[in-house]
């Protein structure tokens, strides 16, 4: 394969609702797009998901801008790439920067799948060919929770994940629980809670939550072995799995039942597919996480959702929820809680050029 430019671009617009945690409240989205053309005319298109402050992760729009267009491009396109598996070894010597990473080998992966014609979970070995669908209800309104709970069984969403802390958990849980009795619930605490709050979380269990997702520490893997000794609802892991490696240490000390892949933060295509086959060979069971995404990201998700080890419902939901108006085109949609996946080459959705012109705030091309 050839490539002849890339393109950055920083694009931003309002959230319909604001995205609430313990940690940040968001209501405006920017990332930055990333277009890779070949000398035919075809664009591959890759989507960085950093915040604009290092609240999720340590990278941010500013740090994945400048790892792109000082070391991860130019080293790229100095080089004779005739395949995207190079591209995790010529950075290997770039370390960490992930998100970064990921955008740049999305927009390759989609340019190479299109170049051969195939959808980009094909590509990988996923089968799916439809996704279920989660909705994330991050709230600090238990009024407002259940509205949008509400919202996403008129959707027939087929997991419902709730953001909690210490000082909501067991009120959100008991009012979600009394008007729900039977959803398939789960809670994500965003590194809320410590190991001193044992007695605390174990009262969770009395919830019927298929998991919690990373209670402790968003750097820990021993602790939450620990905790999950006394837990019988399973642990899943999100801020902690940030490479092949933190996943093996995971699953070899037992510190989750349940792992997210969420592909940005791994550093993309490669790696994510690297931990998906080790969960697939530990029976350790997968969903796909999602990062209040643009169309682009949230292609790349559901290609990746394709995979067979992805047996849970992810944070995959339709464009709607966070969107006006997405970059692609058709959106993703929800059905009956399910997601069609497309069977189109590489992430099988075209993009929307005038919104994502009407939403890029600056552009450059590199050659
Ligand atoms: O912790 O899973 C998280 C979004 C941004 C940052 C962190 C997280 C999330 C989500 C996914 O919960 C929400 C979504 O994309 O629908
Ligand atoms: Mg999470």
């Amino acid at each position: 394969m050839k490539l002849t430019s890339i393109t950055l671009r920083l694009v931003k617009a309002p959230l319909k609702r604001p995205f609430t945690t313990h940690l940040e409240t968001v209501t405006e989205r920017e990332v930055i797009v990333v277009e890779a053309r070949d000398q035919d005319g075809g664009i591959g298109y890759g989507e960085a998901v950093p915040f604009s402050s290092p609240w999720y992760t340590e990278e941010t729009v500013k740090t994945c801008f400048h790892m792109l267009e000082d070391f991860l491009i130019p080293k790229t396109l100095a080089f004779d790439l005739t395949h995207p598996n190079q591209l995790a070894g010529l950075w290997s010597g770039i370390r960490r920067n992930a998100m970064a990473k990921s955008a740049l080998e999305q927009a390759i992966w989609d340019l190479y799948a299109k170049q051969e014609g195939i959808y980009l979970g094909k590509l990988f070995g996923g089968e799916r060919t439809e996704v279920d669908a989660g909705v994330v209800v991050a709230s600090d309104h238990i009024e407002d929770a259940l509205r949008q709970i509400e919202e996403g069984l008129a959707v027939g969403y087929r997991r419902y994940k709730i953001k909690i802390n210490p000082a909501n958990d067991t009120e959100y849980l008991t009012q979600i629980r009394r008007a729900y009795p039977d959803i398939p619930l789960m809670v994500d605490a965003n590194s809320a809670y410590s190991l001193s709050d044992v007695p605390h979380l174990q009262k969770l269990d009395d919830f019927q939550l298929m998991m919690i997702e990373q209670p402790l520490g968003h750097d820990d893997i021993v602790e939450h072995a620990i905790l999950q000794k006394q837990l019988r609802t399973p642990i899943c892991l999100d801020e902690s799995i940030n490479s092949y490696h933190d996943a093996k240490s995971a699953l070899m000390l037992k510190s989750c039942g349940v792992i997210t892949i969420k592909m940005a933060k791994v550093g993309g295509w490669s790696q994510a597919v690297k931990i998906h086959d080790l969960c697939v060979e530990q029976d350790i069971p997968l969903w796909c996480g999602g990062m209040i995404e643009f169309g682009i990201s949230r292609a790349h998700n559901l290609a990746l959702a394709t995979l067979k080890g992805f047996t849970i419902p992810g944070d995959i939901s339709s464009s709607s929820r966070y969107w006006e108006h997405d970059i692609i085109e058709p959106e993703v949609i929800v059905k009956n809680g399910v997601i069609k996946v497309p069977d189109k080459p590489g992430i099988g959705f075209g993009i929307r050029e005038k919104r994502l012109d009407e939403l890029t705030s600056y552009r450059i091309v590199y050659k």
